[in-house]
């Protein structure tokens, strides 16, 4: 069979130093347009011949034609082998986890992760490294770059392949290689975790409530949970993948998971609500009574990890993406372990990991992970969490009360501004740069700001630098508001507003977290002239 060379132009548009692309799924269908970005990742990557990639998506719309497309090219481009998920599905962890154990040359995840799913949603491509995790900057860059120059691409004009039958298939020269998506992902959990523990404590009457958001953690969770380690039939929900997540929104936050919150917070509550995004590399952890945020999650989890067999060695240092509370760090502190602080994205994380710095990292979009994959890991949160109730013996709420009286708590808020106007987004943040080194010693609304920068970072381990990862506020108090434009979003401009007090040992830690966090909030309104610019100052979504 020889391969077609199909001309194609440029793809505009694309943001760069974003992971991947995400676009409107009607966009990726237009023909040629998925094609075109995948031959500018391989020609980034200096070709895939003779190589050996994973591909996998987290079963949005769109999914399966995309992984037939992916699959003709890789033949096309001489590609040796492609390892895919049974029917096109792969969390993002367990492709990870795939590349890793495979000693795959990298991936391609198809997937844009929380953002809703469907014709008329959105839809994503991106690539991982041979250590399983995101491209860093400089790999995105030139895929970037090759989307500007290029005008042809490679694919074998062949037909469809069966993707419902484990085993080997060839395709050209090339080996498709189906494999079960769940099988290699839950061993890796039972290297980590205690599932004699956990099946006891679910055969001593423990209840669960696992939301798959009709997302791809539906199959995982059913044959981890409920298979395996005993929880009652029903106790996974949503459970099916279905193309346009049920209509629904896979974020997994107070938000977009109203159903789980609503039940948590009822009589009639489990011992534990939990409930992952669409490609279930998030989580979203609940108590009976109590929301926990994925800041208090990441401390929590650093503060009890040595409680499963994974970890019982100790950890060796904690990262947190810079708008995360400070809860993390001050349990690195007590443990006497390195804490890092990187920019938003868990791409950040991969260089800290492979060196050996870090074992668990964490950022305040509930994302938690560690060293055992290169991505964030839903299930694995919600694993750590369950063998540290199954070896304390205590609910969430006692867990978080007494981690509270031992480090103090960090009230934490992160507020949306959606589908702002890009113009109005970028004015806001420009004047805001513009002043802040005016600000420190005035004060907005009775608070006084002490600090104000724009944060760089400088990966200790490539010595790359990255700058206006954020624009951040400090006040006097101890408390803190950062402000950054998204970049994976579809529509306009989302100014997220990350809001955080700290509530020092013996303080009230029972408040209520928006009352708790209010004057700052309010300072933080009047300080970066929300009316003017937004033309609004409530937000659309608070988390
Ligand atoms: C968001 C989150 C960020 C996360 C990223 C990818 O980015 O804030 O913490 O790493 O999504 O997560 P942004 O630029 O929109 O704030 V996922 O679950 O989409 O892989
Ligand atoms: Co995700």
């Amino acid at each position: 069979m020889t391969p077609q060379i199909v001309p194609t132009k440029p793809i505009e548009g694309q943001k760069p130093g974003t992971s991947g692309l995400r676009k409107k799924t009607r966009i990726f269908m237009q023909p040629g347009y998925l094609e075109t970005y995948v031959q500018a990742t391989f020609d980034a990557l200096g070709g895939v011949v003779g190589k050996t990639l994973v591909v996998g998506g987290d079963g949005r719309f769109f999914n399966a034609e995309a992984i037939q497309t992916i699959l003709k090219m890789a033949a096309g481009n001489g590609a040796s082998r492609v390892i895919v998920g049974q029917n096109g599905l792969l969390s993002t962890p367990a492709a990870s986890h795939l590349i890793r154990l495979n000693g795959a040359d990298g991936g391609l995840i198809l997937s844009a992760s929380h953002n809703p799913g469907g014709i008329d949603a959105d839809f994503g491509v991106k690539y991982n490294i041979a250590n399983g995790g995101p491209a860093p900057e400089a790999v995105t860059d030139a895929i970037f770059q090759r989307t500007l120059e290029i005008d042809a691409y490679v694919t074998l004009g062949t037909p469809d392949i069966d993707l419902s039958q484990l085993g080997e298939i060839a395709l050209g020269g090339m080996v498709v290689q189906v494999v079960d998506p769940v099988a290699d992902y839950l061993a890796l959990m039972e290297t980590l975790f205690d599932f004699d523990a956990l099946r006891a404590l679910f055969g001593s009457g423990f209840t669960l409530r696992f939301d798959a958001m009709h997302a791809v953690t539906g199959p995982y969770a059913k044959a981890l949970f409920e298979d395996r380690l005993g929880a009652p039939a029903g106790s996974v929900v949503n459970a099916v993948p279905q193309p346009d997540f049920a209509g629904g929104h896979p974020d997994p936050n107070p938000v977009w998971a109203k159903e789980l919150m609503d039940l948590m917070m009822s009589d009639s509550a489990p011992d534990f609500g939990a409930a992952s995004d669409g490609d279930g590399d998030r989580n979203m952890v609940v108590g009976r009574g109590l929301y926990v945020t994925p800041s208090d999650s990441l401390a929590v989890l650093a503060a009890n990890a040595h409680l499963a067999p994974g970890y019982a060695k100790g950890l060796v240092g904690v990262a947190r993406s810079m708008p995360t509370s400070e809860a993390s760090d001050r349990v690195a502190a007590k443990l006497g372990i390195k804490s890092y602080e990187t920019p938003t994205g868990w791409k950040f994380f991969g260089t800290l990991l492979d060196i050996g710095h870090v074992t668990i990292c964490g950022e305040e979009s509930a994302g938690t992970g560690s060293d055992h994959v290169r991505e964030k890991d839903g299930l694995w949160a919600v694993l750590l969490w369950l063998n540290i109730l199954a070896e304390r013996r205590q609910s969430v709420a006692e867990i978080l009360t007494d981690h509270w009286a031992t480090f103090g708590r960090d009230y934490f808020s992160r507020h949306d501004f959606e589908a702002v106007p890009s113009d109005a987004a970028n004015a806001l943040m420009d004047k805001l740069q513009g002043t802040l080194s005016t600000l420190p010693g005035q004060s907005f609304n009775g608070l006084t700001v002490t600090r104000a920068d724009s944060f760089s970072y400088l990966d200790p381990v490539d010595g790359t630098t990255s700058a206006n990862q954020g624009l951040r506020l400090f006040f006097e108090g101890g408390g803190r508001a950062v402000l950054r434009l998204s970049g994976t979003g579809t529509e306009g401009a989302t100014l997220r507003v990350y809001l955080s007090q700290y509530a020092p040992k013996g303080a009230d830690h029972h408040r209520d977290t928006q009352e708790a966090l209010r004057q700052i909030s309010d300072a933080t309104a009047t300080l970066c002239d929300f009316p003017d610019f937004l033309g609004r100052t409530t937000p659309d979504v608070m988390t």
